[in-house]
């Protein structure tokens, strides 16, 4: 369900994206922006502030990683669901993470993209890009019962 163009899009912007520092901001202002999923994280360590957050080194680390498996999802977009199918699991079955939550980090990384690339982000990339965040939020969400 994705056309050769959408294609093109969502690995032209993924070429240039640096998933440590891309990765690292998005989950910072998950966390900042929406205080509440920081309960998820409670073994982080200083989450108190802003700053604490933005220099968090676990936070950096957990955000790279979380992109990281993002590009995933790009490197299998015909297969969205089955790439993510143990992720599914564990977020469902260990970590009992609201599905709510995974719509929230994709509007969040949409906005990274959007305050990185500027222009080059036009609004056909942000298509591409938010049709991307939320097939890979119901993939995640998938295992939910
Ligand atoms: Zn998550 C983990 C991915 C979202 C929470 N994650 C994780 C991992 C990965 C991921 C890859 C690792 C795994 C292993 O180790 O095996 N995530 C992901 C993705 C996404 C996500 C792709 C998109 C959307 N998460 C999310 C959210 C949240 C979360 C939204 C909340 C809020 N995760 C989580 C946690 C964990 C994870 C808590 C665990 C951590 C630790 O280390 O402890």
């Amino acid at each position: 369900h994705w056309s050769a163009e959408e294609k093109q899009l969502i690995a032209s912007v993924w070429a240039k994206v640096s998933v440590e520092e891309c990765g690292a901001e998005a989950l910072a202002r998950l966390l900042i922006v929406y205080p509440w999923t920081q309960r998820f994280f409670d073994n982080f360590g200083n989450l108190s502030s802003p700053t604490a957050i933005i220099g968090n080194p676990k936070v950096r680390a957990h955000g790279k990683k979380v992109l990281t498996s993002f590009g995933e999802a790009i490197k299998n977009l015909d297969n969205i669901k089955g790439t993510y199918s143990k992720l599914s699991e564990l977020h469902c079955e260990k970590l009992h993470v609201d599905p709510e939550n995974f719509r929230l980090l994709g509007d969040i990384l949409v906005i990274v993209l959007a305050s990185h690339f500027g222009r080059e982000f036009t609004p056909a990339c942000q298509f591409a890009w938010q049709k991307l965040v939320g097939v890979v939020a119901h993939a995640l969400a998938h295992k939910y019962h």
